[in-house]
């Protein structure tokens, strides 16, 4: 199976700092070096606000959902203050992905993944855990092998927080100097950065659509559809034609008794936070809705597997061949939580 990357994480990961200065309401007229005190003055204060805030955002919000096949069913939420409290584990290691000297040791320090395990339990037969990651890339790591080494998710790199540019502020990291072996299994590409959801096993299907809950009992009902073409995925799904199956979007609305008029938006909201943007969500026209196959797909393959959470599932979205224009360039959504109308 081929990786598919077809998105920059670094663009989305890039925090940009606003800086205004206020030059407006001085009566008298200051000279040149007054401005150039001032015009300091503010820019310093404001890189120390929005320094300030950034931090209490990042200590507010970023939380560690806990969702899926856990002991009760029930998902819970780590919030960043609990993460830092159980961030007890240390492990020495080289970094794959921050190489500047081939041998170069970093004392990553963090949440054991096993802790959480034994914290939250997990239903038998789970043979996998999911990291689902902001900019909606995932890894999906053996069960067996969270509980038999130190696999964690550090939030402390040589003693500092791990900065966005460099995977944080949580990031998954193997022990591979101890334990070589793991590089095998375990290469450069499954040290997921930013961490956002720890999913045990796969979710069961659960889908919000307007004010109704859609399971998968209800989807199988209505009528089934077949996609035959590449996906659009990011990672960890074969790069030939596949056979994906699942419902229209159009058929989901009207058995939900939505009504969706030209000047209104299909709003597709998924379990990686990028996908969550208010100011930049990810919809659908009403007018393509109706003219090509938008669908929410539960099943691939031939032989019509369910959609683990290792490629995205239980639900997806996939964009048919006969979507045109930005439609046919938008993201294919996975982790499908909800489809909202807005206007
Ligand atoms: N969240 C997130 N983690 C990620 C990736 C990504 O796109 N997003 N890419 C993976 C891959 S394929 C590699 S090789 C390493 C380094 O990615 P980079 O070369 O884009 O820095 O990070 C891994 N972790
Ligand atoms: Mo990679």
């Amino acid at each position: 199976m081929n990786v598919v990357r077809l998105n920059n994480w670094k663009t989305w990961a890039v925090l940009s700092l606003g800086i205004t200065i206020c030059l407006g309401g001085c009566t008298q007229k200051p000279t040149d070096e007054q401005l150039e005190v001032w015009r300091r003055e503010a820019s310093d204060r404001n890189v120390q606000i929005m320094a300030d805030n950034a931090k209490k955002r990042q200590q507010r919000e970023w939380n560690l959902l806990i969702q899926g096949q856990t002991a009760t069913g029930k998902p819970a939420t780590v919030s960043w203050q609990e993460l830092v409290e159980l961030a007890t584990t240390e492990v020495e290691t080289n970094d794959p992905n921050h190489v500047s000297q081939v041998s170069q040791m970093f004392n990553f320090q963090g949440i054991s993944v096993a802790s959480l395990l034994k914290k939250f339990g997990y239903q038998p037969g789970t043979t996998e855990v999911t990291f689902v990651c902001y900019d909606a890339y995932q890894v999906t790591v053996k069960l067996q092998d969270l509980l038999t080494y130190p696999i964690i998710l550090a939030i402390a790199r040589d003693g500092k927080p791990i900065q966005r540019d460099q995977g944080g502020p949580i990031y998954l990291v193997f022990p591979h100097s101890q334990y070589p072996q793991l590089k095998q299994t375990y290469n450069d590409s499954m040290w997921a950065f930013y961490v956002s959801h720890m999913v045990i096993g796969t979710e069961t299907a659960q889908v919000k659509v307007g004010n109704r809950e859609f399971n998968l009992e209800e989807l199988d009902k209505l009528p089934q559809v077949k996609l035959l073409q590449p996906v659009g995925y990011r990672a960890w799904w074969p790069s030939t034609p596949i056979p994906l199956h699942g419902v229209r979007i159009r058929d989901l609305l009207a058995a939900a008794n939505l009504q969706v008029s030209d000047a209104e938006k299909i709003v597709v909201k998924g379990k990686p936070p990028i996908y969550q943007s208010n100011l930049n969500p990810i919809s659908i026209n009403a007018a393509d809705i109706r003219e090509c196959d938008l669908i929410l797909a539960t099943r691939w393959g031939e032989d019509k597997q369910p959609i683990p959470a290792k490629m995205g599932g239980p639900v997806t979205l996939a964009v048919g061949k006969n979507c045109k224009g930005k439609t046919q360039a938008m993201p294919w959504v996975t982790f499908v939580e909800e489809l909202s109308i807005q206007p």
